[in-house]
């Protein structure tokens, strides 16, 4: 059976486990702030969010302070910097929880490393300039994506495959060789096929529809497609109306071999794992 050493605790990825989103990006609070700061108000608030996300049956809590939907504006390692530790912190000090950090900075890795995270990732695969060494120095495990295009900013401009899944897979393939290179060990190593980054609609279902071809990677796959617009195109919703369709979208995760569901609505979407898993597993406790 799968275990993920997270620093100071393990994942058992026999069963499915459901990674809470958290952002503590300044469009994610209603101070709808510029300059905003990890103040005690919003360290607080991201606190009570990630307990919430834990009662509800969350095992990872997925922390980002960079805003990767297309198009969005880069922020600055401090400001990063600023926006995530003070929460990494806090959650480790009062929470039994997984922390990731969703960050490309080698900086932020190490002091996110530093301050209790138990795993990174990296919608940009480590493919930042010192991000591949920030890891390497680290015991932590990562989540490697897959994106097409440089960076979110320019990445849903033209997106173009011959063969998304074989595009995926070799992509993937290849920072896996690159992470043994570097001596990041196989056991720390999960995948993603990075649902919505530098992908059409079209690209998406593909890609979700022949998952399970990547578990020929020998890997543990993270999914995330909670929310986004491939489910918004689908099915005519707006941000604020994609519940179903994100579970719709999970217990298909689950049955092609999914191992991490990255998701917004904790509670439901572990109601959705569980009962795929039952179908698919049988009830049988052990
Ligand atoms: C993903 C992510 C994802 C991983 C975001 C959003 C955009 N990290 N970070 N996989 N998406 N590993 O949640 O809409 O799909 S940010």
């Amino acid at each position: 059976m799968t275990q993920l050493k997270c620093a100071s605790r393990t994942l058992d990825l026999g069963r499915v486990q459901v990674m809470g989103i958290l952002n503590v990006t300044p469009d994610s609070f209603s101070d709808g702030g510029h300059l905003y700061r990890a103040s005690k108000l919003s360290v607080e608030q991201a606190l009570v969010h990630a307990a919430a996300m834990l009662s509800e049956g969350a095992s990872m809590i997925d922390v980002g302070g960079e805003s990767t939907r297309p198009g969005a504006a880069p922020v600055s390692v401090q400001e990063e910097l600023d926006r995530v530790i003070p929460v990494i912190e806090r959650i480790n000090a009062e929470l039994d929880v997984v922390i990731s950090v969703d960050t490309s900075a080698p900086e932020v890795i190490r002091e996110a490393a530093a301050a209790g995270a138990g795993l990174i990732n990296d919608v940009r695969a480590l493919a930042r300039e010192g991000a591949l060494e920030a890891v390497a120095q680290t015991d932590l495990p990562v989540c490697l994506m897959h994106m097409q295009g440089a960076s979110p900013a320019t990445m849903q401009l033209a997106p173009s495959y011959q063969d998304i899944l074989a595009e995926v897979k070799d992509f993937l393939q290849q920072q896996v060789e690159r992470c043994a290179v570097a001596g990041i060990a196989r056991e720390r190593l999960v995948l993603d096929p990075g649902f919505g980054f530098g992908k059409t609609l079209e690209h998406n279902l593909t890609l979700l529809r022949r998952m399970d071809e990547l578990n020929a990677l020998g890997l543990p796959l993270l999914v995330g497609t909670s929310r986004k617009s491939m489910i918004g195109q689908a099915l005519g919703r707006e941000v604020d109306n994609r519940l179903a369709g994100s579970l719709a979208t999970a217990a298909l995760a689950v049955e092609r071999g999914g191992r991490i569901i990255r998701v917004h609505d904790v509670a439901a979407t572990v109601d959705v794992v569980r009962m795929t898993e039952a179908v698919l597993n049988g009830c049988e406790q052990e």
